[in-house]
């Protein structure tokens, strides 16, 4: 491991491991996915073994395996009304708490169990903040039914997108058996709410890597090993 991703990693687990400082007994928390996300699992972990008594729900099947390989207490959403609040970690966020997030595919499960939750905690390295969102790609979930269909719409609207692969023959799935488009926003960047209501309004779409309007606190560790809310 190269010196940098190794600073990183220790970024990552101090968001994560102060994110999972703020849990409280009773809480219902959503844990997200992604390698942020993988450390505040790991904290929370070592938190209900020295006592801590949570409810969690996973956005993943990779971290639903995760926290139950540790022991957290998992329940359904449907069981729910409301979590308390969810850890999830964001591939951009700008000086606003606007989002994009989906490298890691599982952004239609994060939007749901976030936008269920009384707060969205972001967890998050230096790296991830911008000055403005959409200069790298925005994952995008679409169905599988008639996919090259979708993504002509999509260019239909100036976005070229990428099927995202799991290897060069086999397209990638999520956990709910969609593909993703991973799309480069046109430069000037455009009003992104509106690009997104028109994203939205193609069918076969079924959710964008946008999160506008949901990012409460956000913990950002620190290649010393310290971290920052903002
Ligand atoms: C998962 O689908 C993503 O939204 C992740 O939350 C995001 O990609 C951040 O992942 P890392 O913490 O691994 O950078």
């Amino acid at each position: 491991m190269g010196k940098s991703s190794l600073n990183n990693s220790v970024a990552k687990q101090m968001a994560g491991r102060a994110a999972a400082n703020l849990i409280e007994n009773g809480m219902i928390v959503g844990l997200g996915t992604g390698s942020t996300a993988n450390y505040f699992i790991d904290s929370l972990i070592l938190r209900c073994k020295e006592g801590l008594k949570i409810k969690a729900i996973a956005t993943s099947k990779q971290s639903y395996i995760r926290a139950q390989n540790g022991g957290i207490p998992l329940i359904d959403i449907n069981d729910i009304s409301i979590l308390d609040v969810t850890v999830d970690g964001a591939d951009q966020i700008d000086s606003q708490k606007q989002m994009i997030k989906g490298a890691g595919g599982a952004l239609l499960c994060e939007k749901i169990i976030a936008s269920s939750s009384r707060e969205m905690i972001v967890v998050i390295d230096e790296s991830k903040l911008v000055k403005t969102l959409g200069n790298q790609l925005l994952p995008v979930e679409i169905v599988t039914f008639g996919f090259k269909a979708t993504m002509r719409k999509l260019e239909l609207l100036g976005l070229s997108g990428i099927l995202r692969m799991s290897d060069s023959s086999t397209p990638f799935t999520t956990d709910m058996g969609n593909f993703i488009v991973d799309i480069q926003l046109p430069t000037p960047i455009r009003d992104l709410e509106v690009l997104n209501q028109q994203i939205l309004a193609i069918p076969g779409v079924i959710e964008t890597g946008f999160f506008f309007n949901i990012a409460g606190r956000v913990i950002i560790g620190k290649n010393d090993g310290s971290y920052q809310l903002f």
